[in-house]
């Protein structure tokens, strides 16, 4: 009788450890405060650099893209280059759209606030913002017709500490 060496394969078995969950992207403070996803009001004097945005009847932001970095303070002097008021309002895209449908009910509103300056046609005004956090925040010019117009742009929060390429170039400056 020949004997059969089959062996029969063992089932590997696989530990599934229970590999990374996924952040979330919630932060674990638990107030559900939006205007936290933004960042804060800065400090003038702590401000590491000056963005310059202009604004025009076009009913666009120059530049409308602009990227910062985690922590970071950032005074921006905004330019009405108009003929119109404008304005350059932080926020997250849900904000900034209920408060746009907010200013088009009321138009007269009066409003101010430390993440929005409203600047008259010729005129230039500030804002100084920390940014706390990584992520995508809007900015937009709420008054009415303009943001439909596509009076909008963003700022790009990079991570704090996070390489950006394996260069090891990271903190160098230029
Ligand atoms: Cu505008």
């Amino acid at each position: 009788m020949k004997f059969t060496s089959h062996r029969t394969l063992s089932a590997l078995v696989f530990a599934f450890a229970s590999t990374s969950v996924l952040a979330s992207g919630n932060h674990p403070g638990g107030h559900g405060h939006d205007s936290d996803a933004i960042g804060k009001p800065g400090v003038a004097a702590k401000a590491s650099r000056t963005v310059q945005i202009d604004m025009t009847d076009a009913m666009r932001f120059t530049p409308s893209s602009v990227e910062v970095k985690q922590g970071e303070t950032v005074r921006f002097v905004v330019k009405n280059s108009g003929q119109v008021k404008h304005e350059m309002v932080l926020g997250t895209e849900k904000e900034l759209k209920e408060h746009y449908e907010l200013m088009k009910k009321n138009p007269e509103m009066e409003h101010a606030d430390e993440n929005m300056v409203t600047v008259a046609p010729g005129k230039s005004g500030e804002i100084v913002w920390q940014f706390t956090k990584a992520g995508k925040i809007d900015f937009a010019c709420l008054q009415p017709g303009h943001y439909d117009a596509g009076m909008k742009g963003a700022v790009k929060v990079s991570a704090k500490g996070a390489a950006p390429k394996a260069d090891g170039h990271a903190d160098h400056k230029h």
